[in-house]
């Protein structure tokens, strides 16, 4: 007999997102998104163009293996399964007034799938995959004119797929954009000739894109649960000194300000300091407050790593991720530099919790690590032990959490089956259960192969949480 701290129907299961695993760029009349041009990852300007080098063309080619795929997510028995839809799928250019119903049809297939498994979808509805076309046109959320077309894209998915598909996420991470503008605020000018004024100035739309979109799924699928997304990462202060100690609680509200104004519907009283402090004077009509009171029905967020933070100009680089902060030299990091901190995962969702007093639902975590193929009595398998003790880490403390008193929905590890990098746009970076052969030239035969993990994460399901 085991015990477990997981409730009963924990939502138990894996997160992907189109851009980095369907391929089929421009099948089924999809248009360019700006992953398109993102061959090198998030960290590199984009191209001209699409160029051949883009992995994320062919991806791990889910658009055709999409059943094969869903077959392997029930084997391990998972309860959900966490995909975003691709913009430039339902509308090419992302202003045309009519969908593309070949697009539509692909998800509805793929729907079709997870019924027949018993798989619940969790849909993001953007996910970094702006439409090129409105990244060229109106530099992205910069322009108001992307809530109306955000709005009609939203309502098109929830009135086609609001009786299948109960939990939505309205954008990814959405607080990224104070980082990378280009991910989640398809923003095409550079960071650094972007204006404080323009960069809140999209803030605000998407802030208010994400309640509209959470009011018409109330209205369309009452049944609709529907959540923001934010990047999670506990700030530590690298001394004790109240200087320190002050960066931080700066760093933290930088970041809370996003989930503040999903759950409270209006803008917390340090954002609006900041905001007459930098001479920031962002158009936020009647219309924009009476639609952000349509708060979120829960807080999604992936969790990765912990960051440090300090006073000292003096105390050397980032770890390599786009949040920044201070290395911690308490912790052990992976092999791209990301701090590995379990202990964090619980702080930040007492933290959340405690804030905010609504439902969490961890969506993405995970370890990102080149992995070996090897042969073990005949099969090709990965033996990764790491990824399972960082998985198990991390769900131990999830665990603390909940028996701390939070609510957790679920748990969707970040690319169930391996697939394309956000950050690195390179296939060597995997986090999967499931192998893909697939390698950074391009070559490979896509063929898929289970990882010591899969049968470990099918345990970890079986028993609900029991074995961890
Ligand atoms: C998150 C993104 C994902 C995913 C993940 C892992 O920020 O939402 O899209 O890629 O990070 O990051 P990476 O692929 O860079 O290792």
């Amino acid at each position: 007999m085991t015990t477990t701290n997981f409730p009963d129907g924990f939502l138990w299961g894996g997160a992907t997102a189109a851009n980095q695993l369907e391929g089929g760029y421009l099948d089924g009349g999809k248009g360019l998104s700006i992953q398109d041009v993102m061959p090198k990852g998030i960290m590199s300007p984009p191209t001209e163009g699409p160029t051949d080098d883009n992995l994320k063309h062919v991806g791990i080619d889910f658009y055709n293996r999409y059943a094969e795929d869903i077959a392997l997510f029930a084997e391990m028995g998972f309860k959900t399964f966490r995909f975003s839809i691709a913009w430039s799928r339902i509308f090419p250019k992302g202003d045309e007034l009519e969908p593309n119903e070949e697009g539509l049809a692909f998800y509805d297939r793929v729907l079709d799938e997870l019924e027949k498994h018993g798989i619940e979808p969790l849909v993001t509805i953007s996910h970094y995959e702006t439409p090129l076309h409105l990244a060229q046109t109106y530099d992205g959320w910069v322009s108001r004119e992307l809530i109306g077309f955000y709005e009609r894209y939203a309502r098109v998915l929830f009135t086609r797929y609001g009786s299948r598909v109960k939990y939505w996420l309205t954008f990814n991470e959405i607080n990224s954009v104070l980082h990378a503008p280009l991910l989640s605020g398809g923003i095409l000018t550079p960071k650094d000739q972007l204006s404080e004024q323009d960069l809140y100035q999209a803030i605000h739309h998407e802030l208010v894109a994400s309640a509209l979109a959470t009011k018409i799924a109330h209205e369309i699928a009452p049944n609709a649960q529907v959540g923001c997304m934010l990047i999670a990462m506990p700030v530590y202060p690298l001394t004790p000194s109240p200087a320190d100690a002050l960066v931080v609680m700066d760093v933290d509200h930088s970041n809370l300000m996003f989930g503040d104004v999903h759950v409270r519907g209006e803008y917390p009283g340090f954002a609006l300091r900041l905001f007459k402090e930098k001479g920031i004077n962002l158009n936020i009509t009647d219309e924009d407050r009476e639609i952000l009171k349509n708060t979120v029905d829960f807080i999604s967020f992936s969790y990765y790593m912990s960051i440090a933070e300090t006073a000292d100009p003096a105390a050397g680089a980032g770890e390599g991720n786009i949040m920044g902060g201070v290395p911690n030299p308490t912790l052990e990091k992976s092999e791209w530099g990301w701090a590995i901190d379990p202990v964090g995962l619980r702080i930040v969702m007492n933290q959340f919790w405690e804030r905010w007093q609504k439902p969490l639902f961890i969506v993405e975590n995970g370890l990102g690590a080149k992995d070996q193929l090897v042969e073990v009595g005949g099969v090709k398998t990965v033996e990764d032990d790491y990824r399972i003790a960082y998985l198990n880490d991390h769900l131990v403390q999830a665990g603390e959490a909940i028996a701390d008193g939070v609510d957790l929905l679920g748990y969707t590890t970040w690319g169930c089956i391996d697939l394309v990098s956000a950050s690195t746009a390179q296939l060597s970076k995997r986090y999967g259960f499931i192998y893909v052969d697939r390698n950074d030239d391009g070559s490979g035969t896509l063929e898929r192969y289970k990882k010591k993990s899969f049968d470990w994460y099918a345990e970890v399901i079986r028993t609900n949480g029991g074995s961890l």
